[in-house]
């Protein structure tokens, strides 16, 4: 069983690249939205920690609903592992989140490395792949920078799936940010509406949060 994942992996990567090049989707599920520096308590477990809180969010973008068996998300990097594996239905217009505590307890289930989502802070990438018997499929990327710091998530806009940008009510980025901010809280499990902060949050609490 292990041999054949590796197999998929391999395959994976192989498709992958090509995907990463030519910035294609090959499906209706896309990655929507991530969180690869969470600084508070995100999966609310009633503790911040910088694993567990991490999350990415797909997007049912078609018409029909997704059968997400054999939908499998990594992140970049010479040691390819598996992260989280999907399963149920996914309705059109529906969001489905997974927290870096869900990865990790999906990993210990399955026989792979306890590393959670694994979204590295000062740049990463992520893959959805779908996996269907001896087929895996890269169905979409994402990959990304420094900007996406301390409670700044990235995702698509509403308007347009296929531009990004930082939501960054939370930690408002300065200029240099890539994509640009864009002044929405972050949604994970909800679609990308863009709603301003509702209540303001100092720079100094988001610190706090983080630091406990
Ligand atoms: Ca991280
Ligand atoms: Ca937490
Ligand atoms: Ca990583
Ligand atoms: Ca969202």
């Amino acid at each position: 069983m292990r041999k054949m994942f590796r197999f998929f992996l391999h395959l994976c990567v192989i498709l992958a690249a090509s995907a990463a090049t030519t910035g294609i989707s090959n499906g209706q599920v896309l990655i929507n939205e991530y969180m690869p520096d969470p600084a508070r308590d995100w999966d609310g477990d009633g503790e911040y920690n910088y694993r567990n809180d991490e999350w990415v969010e797909i997007l049912n973008t078609g018409d029909l609903s997704i059968d997400l068996t054999g939908f499998l998300l990594r992140d970049g990097g010479d040691q390819i592992l598996w992260r989280y594996g999907f399963s149920g239905e996914l309705a059109p217009g529906e969001t489905r989140v997974v927290y870096g505590s869900d990865a990790l307890a999906w990993e210990e289930s399955n026989g792979f490395p306890r590393y959670g989502l694994s979204l590295n802070n000062a740049g990463d990438e992520l893959f959805l792949c779908h996996v269907v018997e001896a087929e895996t499929l890269v169905v979409d990327t994402a990959a990304f920078g420094r900007s996406a710091v301390d409670d700044r998530s990235i995702g698509r806009t509403v308007a347009d799936v296929g531009v990004w940008a930082i939501f960054d009510a939370w930690n408002p980025c300065p200029d240099s940010c890539s994509p640009a901010g864009n002044g929405c809280i972050p949604t994970p499990g909800e679609v990308n509406n863009c709603t301003t902060a509702l209540a303001e949050r100092s720079w100094g609490s988001i610190k706090m949060i983080k630091r406990r």
